[in-house]
């Protein structure tokens, strides 16, 4: 067998890849065409690729490794844990302290009577592990109707057949037979874009009050919960009206119905507090979360269950679990990346520091020809693409043309900074400083000049 590293040359890993590797959300044969881009080694905030490139991480990974690449300690812990207890399953009356504690610690951190935790190995899995756990719960509280989850348009909460259920992205969707009987979606509360012409805040108010009607259409007997990522993060980084996550919260208070925050990205310092749900004064019963829990170096994820909820479950056996829940070394290496957090006080970092700083350089790019909004939160971000400035917020070219072309200026650029359609997004590790912050900045400018000058070159700054 032929060994395959870091030093064979570009073309040959390329090739490799284009031959046996499927990637996700991907058309494979136009990438192999292309070529993909290899990514060999990483520190701090920065990546390194097979051609010696150094390329400024914009999003953390995939949202997630929120203490940047290289981190010792984390491999260390890893490393032990392997040799101590690399495998331990907790179906069958057994536990182990990795487990034990890392559920404990997140406990400790999530508010209100959040105190309880179901392990997974993802967010798609801690997802349909939410769709099985409310619908039990209202079964053994002798509602067995109940069963409806509401969701939303253009909602991301992962990709297996429940969560990409749940998830209201058309293009999952038409793939395969989604979504599964009774989950349903309401509208986004995206104003920029759907807002025509309410204030923030009669559209917040109106995108929520969709729920208290869909309620009302099913009947309260048939609804088992909401789900709701607290600031969409893949449809965009949309930040809701201010009135929009109150509103909700009393729906679901006066019809009793179960609500689950998705913080698979807004957990564990995003937003520049723990949860984005304190960000955003939201009092669920069921959180999310993943990536961030362990900054991206292992794979796991949970459902962190409140008081209520979890006794009920509680009192009967609940068929359902992953090989993986609880995996002791994910568990150790999250615990560590959460001590780590502690020590070097990564969001207040966030909160004083990087949020005050990346918001100046962010804002400022509103002032750029091809920029319409720009929206920082924490560190999430996200601004829209326009052909017109003060004018058409709609290229006429298909959606998504001009946000691919910026985006290609970026990775071009050695920066990377994702697009949903014609808006581009920003996420970087939690860690980043303003100097790092500074060249980010300069070169996503660069890029957006760059992606305006093409889109004029091409005849594509023409509005619909
Ligand atoms: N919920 C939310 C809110 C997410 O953002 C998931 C659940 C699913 O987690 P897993 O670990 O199963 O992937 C996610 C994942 C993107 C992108 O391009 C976003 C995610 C995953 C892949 C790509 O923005 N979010």
């Amino acid at each position: 067998m032929r060994q395959i590293t870091n030093h064979m040359p570009t073309a040959e890993l390329q090739a490799l890849d284009a031959a046996h590797h499927m990637h996700p959300f991907t058309t494979n044969a136009d990438l192999a065409k292309k070529g993909v881009r290899i990514i060999t080694r990483a520190e701090g905030v920065t990546l390194t690729d097979s051609e010696g490139q150094e390329i400024l991480d914009g999003m953390a990974g995939l949202w997630c490794v929120n203490l940047g690449y290289g981190r010792q300690e984390l491999a260390d812990v890893a490393a032990r844990q392997m040799m101590e207890l690399p495998f331990y399953n907790t179906f069958f009356q057994t536990s182990h302290v990795p487990a034990i504690a890392l559920a404990s610690r997140i406990a400790e951190l999530a508010p209100g009577d959040l105190n309880h935790v179901f392990f997974a190995g993802s967010g798609s899995e801690s997802n349909d592990t939410n769709i099985r756990m409310v619908r039990h719960y209202w079964a053994l509280k002798g509602k067995p109707s109940k069963t409806v989850i509401i969701s939303r348009k253009n909602g991301y909460h992962g990709s297996s057949v429940g969560s990409g259920s749940l998830g209201g992205m058309a293009g999952m969707h038409a793939q395969g037979g989604l979504p599964i009987p009774d989950i349903t979606h309401i509208d986004q509360p995206y104003w920029y874009k759907e807002g025509g012409d309410m204030s923030p805040e009669e559209f917040g108010l109106a995108r929520a009050r969709q729920l208290e009607e869909k309620i009302l259409e099913l009947g309260v007997d048939r609804v088992a919960a909401f789900i709701g990522e607290p600031i969409q993060g893949a449809g965009g980084v949309i930040i809701p009206p201010s009135t929009y996550w109150p509103e909700i919260q009393r729906i679901c208070d006066e019809y009793g119905i179960l609500l689950i925050a998705d913080e698979v990205i807004t957990g564990f310092g995003r937003t520049g507090n723990w949860f984005g749900s304190q960000t955003l004064g939201i009092r669920p019963h069921i959180m999310t979360i993943a990536k961030g829990l362990s900054s991206g170096y292992a794979p796991i994820g949970g459902s962190i269950v409140c008081d209520e909820v979890a006794n009920v479950i509680g009192a009967d056996e609940f068929n359902h679990g992953y090989t993986y829940s609880g995996h002791p070394v994910a568990a150790a290496v999250a615990l560590e990346t959460l001590r780590i957090m502690d020590e070097e006080k990564v969001i207040e970092h966030v909160r004083d520091v990087a949020h005050p700083y990346l918001a100046k350089r962010w804002h400022a790019l509103a002032d750029h020809p091809l920029v319409g909004e720009t929206c920082l939160i924490g560190l999430m971000g996200s601004l829209s693409l326009v052909p017109e400035k003060n004018g058409s917020k709609e290229f006429a070219a298909p959606e998504g043309t001009a946000g691919y072309i910026v985006r290609e200026q970026c990775f071009a650029n050695n920066v990377i900074m994702r697009h949903v359609g014609d808006r581009m997004i920003i996420a970087p590790p939690l860690v980043i400083t303003p100097e790092q912050i500074d060249v980010m900045m300069d070169r996503a400018t660069l890029a957006l000049d760059k992606a305006h000058a093409q889109l004029k070159a091409e005849g594509l700054m023409k509005a619909a």
